[in-house]
Formats: structure tokens, sequence, C-alpha cells
């Protein structure tokens, strides 16, 4: 078994200090955080994610997982983010209203903050208002938009329609993601920018921030 598939599978088990021992040692042995990140810590949630769909695992499972993917993530972020780059922008991020899935945004955090950009985070099951009243508080170019629940992302179009009817829309960017989330899905509320993952997030996200200076 070779130590990525070892990583997901520790993970899979919850074996929080032994998963961040291994991230260590993968480090150590020249894996790129990345790959660390794709091949070993995501492919044991994707296992565990299947197996909760299935009903073959439940809460403390997932939970306990969830607890093991952060401590190997808290290893890997000065890996994944480089250091001492200048604030390019400022950007609110949170997981929607009802949704209280938390590693993807957190994700998405860390590699803006990599980009340099200032983010705010407003945590998880975060209103429309709440998304609206910090973008104007803090003057944020972007709002970042986390769902990982069907039933969630529709709050995403509550969003973009609270920046519009407020004539908000030309001042942020608004960005979404998370599993369920889609470009069509973006086409369709009329938010400006779907990504599927968290490194194109920051690179989408810098490119706006810098077309905004
Ligand atoms: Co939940 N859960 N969960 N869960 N959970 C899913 C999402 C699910 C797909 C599992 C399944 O059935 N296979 C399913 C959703 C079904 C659906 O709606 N389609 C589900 C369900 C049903 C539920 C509950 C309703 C279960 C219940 O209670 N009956 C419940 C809901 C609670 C709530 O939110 N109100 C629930 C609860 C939980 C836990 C609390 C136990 C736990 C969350 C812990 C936490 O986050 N702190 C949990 C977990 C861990 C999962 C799975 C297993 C893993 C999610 C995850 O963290 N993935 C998940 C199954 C799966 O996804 N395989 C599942 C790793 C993470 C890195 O990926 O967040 O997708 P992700 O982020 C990616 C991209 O999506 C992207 O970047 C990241 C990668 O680079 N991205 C963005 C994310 N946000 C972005 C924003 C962007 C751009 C990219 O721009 C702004």
């Amino acid at each position: 078994m070779s130590i990525l598939e070892e990583i997901s599978t520790l993970l899979q088990q919850g074996r929080a200090p032994k998963v961040k021992a291994l991230v260590e040692t993968a480090l150590q042995q020249g894996y790129s955080a990345q790959d660390i990140l794709e091949n070993g810590l995501i492919s044991g949630m994707n296992v565990i994610g299947e197996k909760f769909k299935n009903n073959q695992v439940y809460v403390p499972e997932v939970l306990i997982a969830a607890r093991a993917m952060n401590a190997g993530i808290t290893l890997l972020k000065p890996h994944l983010v480089s250091d001492g780059v200048k604030a390019k922008g400022i950007a609110v991020i949170g997981t929607v209203k009802g949704d209280l899935h938390d590693i993807g945004k957190n994700l998405v955090k860390m590699m803006l903050e990599g980009k340099g950009i200032t983010v705010i985070d407003l945590g998880v099951d975060v209103s429309a208002e709440t998304f609206y009243n910090a973008a104007m508080e803090h003057h944020a170019q972007l709002v970042c938009c986390s769902a990982l629940l069907t039933t969630t992302m529709l709050e995403m179009k509550r969003v973009v329609d609270l920046f519009s009817v407020n004539y908000a829309r030309e001042k942020v960017k608004i960005m979404v993601g998370g599993a369920p989330v889609t470009q069509s899905f973006c086409d369709s509320i009329g938010a400006d920018c779907y990504t599927p993952d968290a490194a194109s997030a920051a690179d989408a996200a810098l490119s706006f921030c810098t077309s905004a200076s």
C-alpha cells in the first residue's frame, strides 16, 4: 500500500494522530502537498462519503473522519499557502444558510489567503443578509459561497438576489462552489463564477481582484 493509500485508509478510520504523522512522513518523502491532499485526504473522505450515502457509516464516523482530515490539512497549510504575499483584495467567505459543511470552505479560504487575498470568514450557516452586510462593511471585492447540500445550494440565489436588489452587483463578484454546484447552476442564478475546486477558486479570485484594481 502506498503512503497516500495509507493516509486515505487511516482517515476513513478517523485516526487523526496517525493521519497527521503519515502526512508529515509523506512531506518528508517529497510528496507534494497537493498530491497528499487530493490522493490521500480527499480520496479517503470520498470513500466515507459513499459509505455515508449507503448507510454503511453514520454521522459520528463522518465527524471523526472530518477531524482526521482537518488534522492533515493543518500540516499541509504552510505548504499550500505561499508566505509573505501582500494583500491583493478582500473576500468574504462562508457556507450558506442551513449548511454546516466547512472543510471545502476552509480549503478555499486557505488557497485565497495563499494568493494574498484577505479573507473574512463568516463560518457556516451564513444567511444572505450576513454575506451582504459583511461585504459592505469590509468593502469586499469578492463574496465566496460554499454549499454541500442540494437543498442549501438554492440559498446562493438568495445571496445573488440580495446584492441585486441593493444595486450592489457591480461592486462585488459572487463566486460559488461545493460538490453539488455546477457551471449551469451558477449561470442560472446569475453568480459570476463557479470553480470545481479550491485551487481554481483561488486563481479566479486573484484574477477578479487584479482586474478590479
Ligand atoms: Co454531509 N453530506 N451531511 N456531513 N457530508 C455530504 C455532502 C453528502 C454528499 C453525503 C452523501 O450522502 N454521500 C450528502 C449530501 C447529499 C446532497 O444533498 N446531495 C450529505 C448529507 C445528506 C448530510 C446530512 C443531511 C446528513 C444527515 O444529517 N442526515 C447532514 C447535513 C448537516 C447540515 O449541513 N445541515 C450532514 C452532516 C455532515 C457532518 C456534520 C457529519 C460532516 C461535516 C463536517 C464538517 O464539514 N465540518 C459531513 C461530511 C464530512 C460529509 C462528506 C462525507 C464530506 C464533505 C467534505 O468535507 N468533503 C460529504 C460526502 C462527500 O462529499 N464525499 C457529505 C471534502 C471537501 C474537501 O470537499 O466540501 O466538496 P468539498 O470541497 C471541495 C469542492 O467542492 C470545492 O473545493 C473543495 C476541494 O478543493 N469547493 C469550492 C467547496 N466550496 C467551494 C467554494 C468555491 C469554490 C470551490 O467558491 C466559492
